[in-house]
């Protein structure tokens, strides 16, 4: 594990389109906040989006997690897949519904581009289902909000920020 002293926020993109959708988000955010180095400090809205790309599957629903953390992105990474596994993810296919996506998107301003980690997040900004959750909680996003940001719809769910 790779820890700095100095804290940064960092986020998480969830997202989930098979069996129970929401509990999967949930335990996202619990999973996250158990993690040494990691504090959860916001939740945004759960959205259900259209699957982007991949074959025809159920609609996800989607949310973005801020933590402060003084890990790096190569233990965010670690962590993203822990959990996972931990909600025993089903992917059949690439692209294809999964019980549970967690996406490393920024931490801080650093910056990785190695092959199985990217960050920035390579594809955030054009995808609706990250950007419109990420201004939520950080409104300088508002700018690169992309065209089809209207596509993705509040359903009034909420996650619960765990104490
Ligand atoms: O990259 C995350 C998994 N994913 C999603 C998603 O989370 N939401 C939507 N709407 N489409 C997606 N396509 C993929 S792949």
């Amino acid at each position: 594990m790779t820890a700095s002293t100095e804290s940064r926020r960092a986020y998480f993109g969830i997202g989930s389109n098979l069996g129970d959708r929401l509990s999967y988000l949930q335990l996202a955010v619990d999973a996250i906040a158990a993690a040494a180095g990691v504090r959860v400090v916001a939740v945004s809205p759960v959205y259900e989006t259209a699957p982007v790309g991949g074959p025809q599957q159920p609609d996800y629903l989607n949310a973005v997690v801020a933590v402060e953390t003084t890990s790096s992105a190569r233990d965010l990474l670690d962590l993203a897949r822990r959990v996972e596994a931990a909600a025993e993810r089903v992917r059949t296919v690439r692209w294809g519904p999964r019980t549970l996506d967690v996406d490393v998107l920024l931490v801080g301003d650093e910056r990785v581009d190695e092959e199985d980690l990217v960050v920035p997040h390579p594809r955030m900004a054009e995808r609706a289902f990250v950007m419109v959750p990420l201004a939520d909680l950080d409104p300088a996003w508002r700018v690169r909000l992309p065209p089809d940001a209207a596509s993705v719809r509040a359903i009034g769910l909420a996650l619960t920020l765990p104490e």
